[in-house]
């Protein structure tokens, strides 16, 4: 990069700028100086290098769908918009899907071209280990080409606890039964102090790697979150992104790392401002500079949004996910952008060609199916294939 753009910036930055140019990682401390750095044109700048050394100019997508077999949850997380507690089971918003209205949803995409069923929910006391491992396997029983990624380290603590197994034995489990990878929720913020003010009751920092470690070695790849913009502050993410760093150096299980920017709707911590569209391109920015060893920065458009998507890929983002109909319920109730998404593969395509990115749709662990630059939507099947 030329540095006469930038060469206002304090000395600090043009040596992190030099870092980033010549592949060297950055250190913790120069991660936090990134995010003081208000210049987000430097910011954006620095973040495409990693990004289009990493992914050139493309921008991934895949066709998904969600399954929330409950959001009864025994845990209590005061950002949870979302969960109910037993006693509140004839709260209308709660649910418990039966076993048949799971398998229906799974056969209702028969005809689809779907690649995956993301599978995630409230930690039910009722449903155990045996019970989701028997249920993958009849999801498999219908459409084995599925990809099933279900499942986070929250819910796999739990149902290892209650069937008395070690994660490892867990994971195996479910595993010879059909599920192929970890999604990576429950990550929030791994710092033990706040983890202990906002989500106190729920697996501990240690354990949540302790889970996606064990899976990496069984062979099962796992993606990781970070819930951010709430009561953190830098010094807490770069925390939370440098134990994720060292843990893909040891096993490089990780598929993507997706940022969750905090929602202030109905949930505990709803006297917390929501933080800027700046804050969130920047947070992009740094995890992108940052997490130097992670193939894939994802956008959860649905959470933030078509226009703050659009933005990010310049801003270290290659991958926008790909919900399938209105099917997950987690930040609509949190009060998300999209109270009830809905894009088809054409406008998807759309969004990523209007951003000058090139739209390829992907498995769950990034072969590339078909890139869509000269895809003319002429069928009404396509326009219909991804119905966010
Ligand atoms: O762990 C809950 C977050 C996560 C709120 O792996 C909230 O491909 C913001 O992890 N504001 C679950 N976020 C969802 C998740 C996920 C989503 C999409 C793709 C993948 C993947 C994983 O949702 C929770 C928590 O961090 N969450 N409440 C809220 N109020
Ligand atoms: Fe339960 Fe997950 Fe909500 Fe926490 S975030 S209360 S574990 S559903």
């Amino acid at each position: 990069m030329s540095t006469s753009l930038f060469e206002h910036l304090p000395e600090e930055l043009q040596k992190i700028s030099q870092k980033v140019i010549d592949n060297q990682r950055i250190s913790p401390e120069e991660g936090i100086q990134l995010f003081e750095c208000d210049e987000l044109g430097f910011l954006g700048h620095l973040s495409n290098i990693v990004r289009e050394r990493k992914n050139g100019n493309k921008t991934y997508f895949n066709r998904n769908f969600h399954i929330e077999p409950t959001n009864i949850c025994v845990f209590d997380c005061k950002f949870c918009s979302y969960s109910r507690l037993i006693r509140e089971r004839d709260d209308y918003q709660a649910w418990e899907l039966s076993e048949e209205e799971i398998y229906d949803m799974v056969r209702a995409y028969e005809n689809q071209p779907i690649t995956e069923v993301h599978i995630v929910g409230g930690v039910h006391p009722k449903m155990g280990l045996h019970y989701f491992a028997n249920l993958i396997k009849n999801i498999k029983k219908i459409r084995p080409d599925l990809h099933v990624k279900a499942f986070t380290a929250v819910e796999l603590e739990y149902m290892c606890r209650k069937a008395k197994v070690s994660f490892k034995e867990g994971l195996k489990i479910l595993k010879e039964h059909g599920q192929d990878s970890l999604p990576g929720g429950g990550a929030e913020i791994f710092d033990e102090d706040l983890r202990n003010e906002i989500c106190k009751d729920k697996c501990t920092t240690a354990q949540w790697l302790e889970i996606h470690e064990a899976a990496h070695e069984l062979g099962m790849p796992s993606n990781a979150t970070m819930l951010y913009g709430h009561i953190e502050k830098y010094e807490h993410r770069i925390d939370h992104m440098l134990r994720l760093r060292n843990l893909q150096d040891k096993t490089g299980g990780f598929n993507t790392f997706i940022p969750l920017k905090f929602r202030n709707k109905q949930n505990q911590m709803s006297d917390i401002d929501e933080v800027s569209i700046i804050e969130d391109l920047k947070n992009y920015a740094v995890s992108r500079i940052f997490m130097d060893n992670f193939n894939h920065i994802k956008a959860y458009w649905p959470m933030i949004g078509r226009k703050t998507a659009q933005l990010s890929q310049s801003y270290g983002v290659d991958d926008i996910d790909g919900t399938i109909d209105d099917s997950t319920k987690i930040y609509s109730m949190a009060g998300a952008e999209d109270q009830n998404p809905t894009l088809t593969t054409e406008q998807l395509v759309n969004l990523v060609k209007e951003s000058g990115r090139t739209p390829i749709e992907r498995d769950t662990v990034y072969n590339e199916l078909k890139d869509y630059t000269d895809v003319i939507f002429e069928s009404d099947d396509n326009k219909k294939v991804l119905t966010y």
